[in-house]
């Protein structure tokens, strides 16, 4: 069974382990987020991608969600020292070399997708991992700045972790300065896939850039396609999801985000037990355990959204 699935970060990771675990056998492959990305330092630095090839390759810090286990902190805590404006950012010593190696590729020429091809070979983390393009694209959070009252935009991650989500976002752009191409193999394994699945990531700032990229929305209408909701009785189980919803006008519950979504994209949808009832006008909506509390629940998940694809 070849299964294709859309991610983001942290909810994303942890949905394909279970994906995995469900399927052993399935082919599936990753379409990954890179609107989180950001250059730091003169590092590009990518959050999503590195999240999934730790979790489904062995390396995460399984409680935090991100970066590595048995992390240090200390050249973080040496830029604090020297006052660097971005010492905020959680800079771990074992993800760090990530950081400079994908550099140390793409300053020889090496596309997002070579790199992140080169990097799996030491994790392999049993899937192929696309970047959802080669093309940099950031996501930026417009705000007033809380020390001048001026509005500014910010990058995701600066607004994500350094504020907390905390500042009312007016807008939420994803800013490319090329057309927003897909990676190599991105729309060949959308075509080639049986079902595709849309995990419980962020709706706004994890599938929605993916949904952005050019062609993937139209690949994307002649096939099976399940999402997960991400938002359980009302609040996002992990993350700051519903600040990004807030942000684009939509209500932080499991129907607004598949209403969102649409039946123009969803075939299915699935939603938590408490949120039995919600209906997705053209989507066929079920009510299954949504709380991936082990990697046996979270296989059931998949197991659950595999079956409504009729798969
Ligand atoms: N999330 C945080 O809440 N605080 C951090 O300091 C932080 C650093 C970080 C470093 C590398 C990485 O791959 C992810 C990191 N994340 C951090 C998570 C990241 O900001 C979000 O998970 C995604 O960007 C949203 O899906």
């Amino acid at each position: 069974m070849r299964i294709v699935a859309l991610a983001g970060g942290i909810g994303g990771a942890r949905f394909l382990r279970g994906v995995q675990h469900a399927v052993p056998d399935a082919e599936l492959t990753v379409v990954v987020n890179t609107g989180d990305d950001t250059t730091l330092y003169g590092l590009r630095i990518c959050p999503d991608l590195d999240t999934v090839m730790y979790t489904l390759g062995g390396g995460i810090d399984a409680e935090r969600g991100w970066g590595r286990q048995d992390e240090s902190w200390k050249a973080k805590d040496e830029l604090a020292a020297y006052g660097s404006p971005t010492a905020w950012f959680g800079l771990g010593d074992r993800d760090l070399a990530t950081h400079l190696r994908r550099t140390q590729l793409m300053l020889g020429g090496a596309t997002l997708t070579e790199v992140t091809a080169s990097l799996c070979e030491r994790w392999q983390p049993g899937a192929r991992l696309l970047p959802m393009s080669d093309t940099q694209a950031e996501t930026h959070v417009t705000v007033t700045d809380p020390e001048t009252g001026q509005r500014r935009a910010m990058h995701f991650q600066e607004w994500w972790i350094r504020h907390r989500a905390s500042l009312p976002a007016e807008s939420i752009t994803l800013v490319t300065h090329n057309e927003l191409l897909p990676a190599p193999g991105v729309l060949e394994a959308i075509h080639d896939a049986d079902v595709v699945l849309l995990p419980p990531s962020n709706p706004v700032v994890s599938i929605g850039p993916i949904l952005q990229v050019e062609g993937v929305r139209d690949a994307l209408s002649s096939k099976t396609v399940i999402g997960l909701s991400p938002i359980i009785g009302g609040a996002p189980v992990r993350g700051m999801a519903d600040a990004c919803l807030t942000a684009i006008g939509i209500e932080t519950s499991a129907e607004a985000v598949g209403r969102h979504y649409g039946s123009d994209l969803l075939d299915g949808w699935l939603v938590d037990v408490v949120d039995a009832g919600v209906s997705v006008p053209g989507v066929d909506v079920r009510a299954v355990p949504l709380y991936m509390t082990d990697v046996v629940t979270t296989a059931a998940m998949a197991r659950s959204a595999l079956d409504l694809a009729g798969v």
